[in-house]
């Protein structure tokens, strides 16, 4: 028994340990995993040739269960991964399961003297933080793939006697990839209600929807993420209140500023004003360079924000704009679906020529 769960422990971190390292690219996850890993070793590292001694897999009476076809079918359906938050799941489970076996083992009197269930108990726990980073990060990073493209901020006092519904449909429809809901003056009430019917209509078009600057309203209408600036709720604090699935944006002018957030976990940056803008009236203007430096500083998403048009887009993308946020070159047309599309052709011609150079 402990031989077998020592075994299924430790292929189970593997498993976790190199998600975290090839496919999230996380350096800390991989890390703390690898930690986990090594310490079981060491702990159990005096009763390997013992436990290989006592190996006995062809007499095993678990080889030769018989799983009717039935079940094996429908063990098939729950048991194989659909994806990387059900693979990370079913081997975290695996892992917390296996340590329990040899925690509750240790305490017996045969064994207490060769194992400290204590220690297995420490890392089940230690496992437990992980296993919630880790679906953390793979669900996040499940949104932000969907994130590079045109971000329209409906801010509702450009709607000038529009309809929010119709608006974001003609947004969707024109192919933007992310709705931010913006409005510095209604009461939370009257916002409430706009947010939840957005809410709906971009889930059904697989659009994310982002609300700007109330941490309550995104837990209420279950947003996608959170977008804040600098006199917002910290990031930590917001990161701590958002469900471990939400993703936050922060909005920056400077390079420090891009670094901290980066650090304190942002999702993805938005820099700017990039060109000057009448939209919002306080907004430091940084210039279009300061994209291809963060670029080589930061490895967070980037979304160039303030006085985008149909003039300069292939400016902002060539300078390395992972993502475009706008307000005015969107609401500020009549015919917005037509707005969006324009502007999201022209960045996709700004990064097909990118990619050629
Ligand atoms: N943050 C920095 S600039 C800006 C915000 C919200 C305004 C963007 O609006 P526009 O009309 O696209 O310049
Ligand atoms: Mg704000």
């Amino acid at each position: 028994m402990i031989d077998a769960n020592l075994n299924r422990s430790s292929e189970g971190l593997r498993v976790l340990e190199d998600v975290a390292r090839f496919l999230l690219n996380d350096a800390e996850l991989s890390q703390r995993l690898r930690t986990l890993r090594h310490d079981l070793a060491r702990e159990t590292e005096s009763l390997s040739v013992g436990l290989l001694s006592q190996r006995d897999s062809e007499h095993d009476v678990g080889n030769s269960y018989r799983i009717p076809p039935r079940e094996k079918e429908i063990n098939m359906k729950t048991t194989s991964p659909r994806g990387l938050l059900d693979l990370v799941t079913a081997n975290a489970k695996r892992v917390e399961e296996s340590l329990r076996v040899v925690e509750e083992l240790a305490k017996l009197p045969e064994i207490s003297s060769v194992l400290n269930s204590a220690t297995f108990e420490q890392a089940r726990f230690t496992l437990y933080t992980l296993e919630r980073d880790l679906i953390s990060r793979i669900s996040r990073r499940d949104k932000i793939e969907g994130m590079p493209g045109l971000y329209v901020i409906l801010d509702r006092q450009f709607l000038v006697g529009r309809g929010e519904l119709d608006i974001a449909r003609q947004i969707i429809e024109g192919g933007a990839r992310v709705i931010q809901l913006r409005d510095k003056q209604s009461k939370k009430g009257e916002l409430l209600l706009v947010a939840q019917k957005l809410r709906e209509l971009c889930s059904q078009a697989g659009v994310l929807f982002i609300i700007n600057d109330y941490l309550d309203l995104a837990i209420a209408v279950d947003a996608d993420g959170l977008h804040i600036g600098q006199g917002d709720l910290p990031l930590p604090v917001v990161r701590r209140e958002l469900p471990i699935d939400k993703i936050v944006g922060c909005s920056v002018t400077t390079l420090s500023q891009a670094t901290k957030a980066q650090n304190e976990g942002a999702d993805y940056i938005a820099v700017g004003s990039i060109f000057p803008t009448t939209t919002k009236k306080e907004a430091t203007v940084v210039g279009v360079d300061i994209l291809k430096e963060l670029k080589r500083m930061v490895s967070t998403p980037l979304v160039a924000i303030g006085g985008i048009n149909q003039n300069n887009v292939d400016k902002v993308v060539a300078a390395g704009a992972d993502a475009v946020a706008v307000i005015s070159a969107v609401l500020g047309e009549k015919d917005v679906k037509g707005a969006v599309q324009k502007l999201v052709a022209k960045m996709d011609l700004a990064k097909g020529q990118c990619q050629n150079q």
